[in-house]
């Protein structure tokens, strides 16, 4: 892939890389000069969004406002490239093209903890306070009115059914829908490893350092550090245009071949940094493990006398019961949890990997390779655990539960399923620790086929509760209860 812009397949963004003259390897040596200025300068694009954010609040306060400001809102998912690409497009409408814009971040106020990845990103551009200066849908939530009519899509190409307007842009990774072709203005939708690279491509190279960091670190999760034979393409690998505008690289690491991305220094130390946040879940209590991968259910029981419907939650959660469960945390979370949904069942699916094992497989692993048989060296030493608690739901209108009865009748379940094989825990047991309220009933197992995940576990468990014997049909209870359409995290 040549550096020269010009050569870019990419017409859509060639006029800006053109004009801005991008990717040069001079324009990489006079870096530490033009990195230096913007570094001093506070925080540019933290100021942006807290100014932007407290405006669009503002005229959400009044109805009448509605066409002044366009939404530039990335994916569900809340994850980086959805973060990166809206914060980088919004600044461009807005900074650049004198448009009123704000980028939406799709996650609770509270959910940016469960994302440690995200919070180092942000603060290695200058965004030290994401819940403060990042608009949320908690932000929105019962605003007399929604100051916009008008979406610019990143990192997805379909506007979600919550949101009505008009789609003016989309700039995806995903696969063309085909949507929105008569409204949109600019529609640049490649299969590439990062929507934040199609977003640096169209954004001019005078944007702030802490912008093309902040892209920069959403390339390099999502590429795997531009790992070879990874999900990084020639769209990506035009990343190297953002380092010279970062405050991240050395003056020692250039010039940057395209090729050779995966070797530069800084470039593997920012990966290493990324994906260790990503994964290391340590910060998180029993709360948070729950609620960051949950869904919810509505079953009815037709069985069971006055035909009770209940919500059972299955939380899947990447990390053995004995490291954050242990002391009656599991039960004491996991009660909290339950009485804040107003469940009747939790399954608390964990899946991890068993360092002992695989300290012991890595070794066997080590000769295997001389043999050249160590390919699935690794694998094996994964593992799953469910434990499941059942409770009588409070409240008013709280059917009466036979406890008991239910718990019976899902264990047998449970323990009937050859998918799941699922064996009782001989490490993990729920009644000694006194933990749970009196009435309530519990069982841990270990899943004797580690690779079913909850969408084996869900429907499993929907026959269970609502199969026969159902001496008479299902009633009209059966209508799933709308809370539970909150619950998606
Ligand atoms: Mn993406």
């Amino acid at each position: 892939m040549s550096t020269n812009p010009s050569a870019s397949p990419r017409t859509a963004f060639r006029r800006f890389s053109v004009a801005m003259g991008f990717g040069s390897t001079s324009k990489a040596e006079v870096k530490p000069e033009s990195s230096a200025s913007a570094a001093a300068t506070p925080s540019s694009i933290a100021k942006y969004l807290v100014d932007s954010k407290a405006a669009f609040l503002k005229d959400a306060e009044a109805a009448g406002n509605e066409k002044k400001w366009t939404v530039v809102l990335g994916n569900e998912a809340g994850d980086l490239d959805s973060v990166a690409s809206s914060i980088a497009y919004a600044w461009f409408l807005s900074e650049v093209e004198k448009k009123p814009a704000v980028p939406l971040i799709q996650i609770a106020r509270d959910d940016f903890v469960l994302r440690a990845e995200n919070v180092y990103a942000l603060g290695l551009a200058g965004i030290h306070n994401p819940s403060d200066e990042l608009l949320t849908t908690s932000d929105i939530e019962g605003k007399p009115s929604f100051p916009s009519s008008s979406f610019f899509l990143v990192d997805q190409n379909r506007l979600a059914s919550q949101f009505t307007g008009t789609v003016i842009g989309i700039i995806d990774h995903h696969q063309d829908e085909g949507l929105y072709k008569d409204t949109c203005t600019v529609r640049e939708i490649v299969l590439c490893g990062s929507c934040s690279s199609l977003v640096s491509l169209a954004l001019p190279p005078q944007m702030p350092a802490e912008l093309a960091t902040l892209l920069l670190t959403a390339i390099v999760i999502d590429t795997g550090g531009f790992k070879v034979g990874g999900k990084a393409t020639d769209e990506d690998r035009q990343g190297t245009k953002l380092i010279p505008l970062t405050t991240l690289s050395e003056p020692t690491d250039v010039p940057f071949a395209p090729d050779a991305l995966h070797e530069v220094a800084f470039i593997k130390k920012l990966n290493k940094d990324l994906q260790h946040r990503k994964s290391d879940l340590s910060h998180l209590g029993g709360w948070d493990l729950l609620r960051r991968d949950y869904k919810e259910y509505t079953h009815s029981l037709p069985w069971m006398e006055g035909q009770p419907t209940i919500k059972v939650g299955l939380a899947t959660v990447p990390v053995a019961l004995k490291v954050w469960g242990k002391k009656g945390k599991l039960e004491k979370d996991s009660v909290a949890w339950m009485k804040h949904r107003g469940l009747t069942v939790l399954g608390v699916l964990t899946t991890f990997t068993d360092e002992k094992k695989k300290k012991e497989k890595d070794k066997k692993g080590k000769k295997d390779d001389v043999k050249g048989k160590g390919k699935d060296k690794g694998k094996g030493d994964h593992k799953r655990e469910m434990a499941w608690i059942i409770l009588q739901p409070e409240g008013e209108n709280a059917p009466t539960i036979d406890v008991p009865a239910l718990a019976s009748r899902l264990w047998a379940g449970l323990e009937e399923s050859k998918e799941l094989s699922p064996q009782p825990h001989k490490k993990f047991n729920l009644k000694k620790n006194g933990k749970l309220p009196s009435n309530a009933k519990g069982k841990v197992y270990n899943q004797g086929n580690a690779s079913a995940t909850r969408k084996v576990v869900a429907p499993l468990v929907k026959t269970i509760l609502e199969g026969a014997p159902a001496a008479s049909p299902p009633s009209a209870e059966t209508e799933p209860q709308k809370e539970a359409a909150t619950a998606k995290l």
